[in-house]
């Protein structure tokens, strides 16, 4: 048996990770085994987590923090042991900094409200990348116009990477915040997020990382960073859909206002005021998604036991693997060639539309996923109204690689015949 240099552990297993994934034994399009290469929109799910999710509906439904009966009180501990797992699974002293909240979105847009509408004045700056998605675009849009702040932008140069020297010089004390992905979803570029962050919080900035494609796919430990807020989606890895996290220090939460007024998030409440409940429960109003909340808990159980340094490494060897495959396709273009970068793989191919492209794959079995991504100021910037995008997670093998470029090729063949 293979084993890791560092841990000694068994190294991970494509065959065995299959199968824990049943999905992944389905056949698609009149009997194509299913080649699943869209991991960065979503990821497959283990069946450990949707069991989690039946033995929560099968055996111990009930609210949380309300009554005091028996499936009450289970469903609570399971509820709060999740919130601890996740807070643990990313570095973070306290589960109190962990909020549960629906995705990435609405963690970000919690901190747009909860905090920027609260801390960020007409003269003041808020810093993206050019490479953010429109989740890490859209709520500061929305608050630089409530607010009369202005949005600057690092620019991406032209191999994936982002200009540091132009963030380093456009760092000032009018900077509030610097909200940037760790790691791109259209160019895999992974961003020097700890570096950075030293720099923002030097200039006096706080800094918001969204960790919707690093989370999944590489160790990120919130401590280590020193980040002030991170955001991150459960169903990408390989938990349910609905269901995310915000993890933000305790000392920005504490003053921070509520986001969302319900129940569950208040201490007292008159007719015309009310106090808040202590964190972390100020930050989750109304019935909190229970079940999810617990199959995300199942979903990192299962991630941890495979390794995060594992799951990188193997999915850094099989990226390496695509692009080198890939760019034996020729007229096929990738963009992304950053030094540091994970398996999202976007690229173009000359004359054919990417729709076309994601719809001649998928006849042969081949999800991936075509257009805009979701990052449309950055695909104007290259030139591209839309791309198609390969994208790798830790059930894919290089026999998904070599089908997915059989397809390609196929398509090549059928546009260079037709044309
Ligand atoms: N941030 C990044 C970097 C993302 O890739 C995504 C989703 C989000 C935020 C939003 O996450 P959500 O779970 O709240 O929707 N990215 C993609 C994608 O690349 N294709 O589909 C969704």
């Amino acid at each position: 048996m293979a084993h890791t240099r560092h841990t000694g552990k068994p190294a991970l297993d494509p065959a065995r990770v299959r199968s824990e994934f049943p999905v992944l034994s389905r056949f698609v399009r009149d009997g194509k085994p299913l080649v699943y290469l869209d991991n960065a929109a979503t990821s497959q799910k283990p069946a450990l987590v949707i069991e989690a999710l039946d033995e929560y509906y099968r055996h111990y439904n009930a609210n949380v923090h309300r009554a005091i009966h028996h499936l009450a009180e289970e469903a609570t501990t399971r509820y709060e042991e999740a919130r601890t797992v996740i807070g643990s699974f990313i570095g973070a002293e306290n589960p109190r900094e962990v909020i549960f909240t629906r995705g990435t979105t609405e963690s970000i847009n919690l901190v747009a409200h909860a905090w920027g509408r609260k801390y960020v004045g007409a003269d003041d700056e808020i810093m993206l990348s050019e490479m953010e998605h429109h989740s890490n675009m859209i709520p500061w849009q929305l608050l630089a116009k409530a607010t009369g702040s202005r949005l600057v932008y690092i620019p991406v140069l032209e191999n994936g990477e982002l200009d540091l020297d132009a963030y380093r010089e456009r760092l000032s004390s009018r900077t509030r915040l610097v909200a940037l992905t760790q790691m791109s979803n259209v160019l895999g570029t992974i961003n020097p997020v700890a570096d950075m962050i030293r720099d923002a919080h030097r200039a006096g900035a706080r800094v918001l990382v969204d960790g919707a494609q690093s989370v999944p796919h590489m160790p990120v430990d919130v401590k280590a960073l020193d980040c002030d807020f991170l955001a991150f989606s459960g169903h990408k890895m390989c938990g349910p859909t609905g269901i995310g996290i915000l993890y933000a220090k305790e000392e920005l939460l504490e003053t921070m206002d509520p986001f969302h007024g319900g129940g569950e998030m208040i201490s007292k409440v008159s007719w015309h005021e009310a106090t808040w409940a202590d964190l972390p429960h100020k930050f989750e109003a109304g019935t909190p998604n229970i079940a999810d909340a617990i199959g995300l808990a199942a979903a990192v159980g299962y991630l941890s036991s495979l390794g995060m340094d594992d799951i990188h490494r193997a999915e850094q060897a099989l990226t390496a693997y695509a692009l080198e495959a890939l760019r034996t396709i020729e007229g096929l273009r990738i963009y992304g060639d950053a030094a540091n970068r994970g398996g999202a793989i976007s690229f173009v191919m000359e004359g054919i539309h990417p729709h076309d492209i994601s719809h001649f794959v998928d006849q042969d079995g081949v999800a991936v996923r075509a257009g805009h991504m979701c990052c449309q100021p950055m695909m104007k910037k290259f030139g591209h109204p839309a791309m198609t995008r390969a994208s790798l997670y830790l059930y894919n093998t290089r026999d998904d690689v070599d089908r997915l470029v059989e397809a390609l090729e196929r398509v090549k063949g059928f546009f260079n015949r037709a044309t």
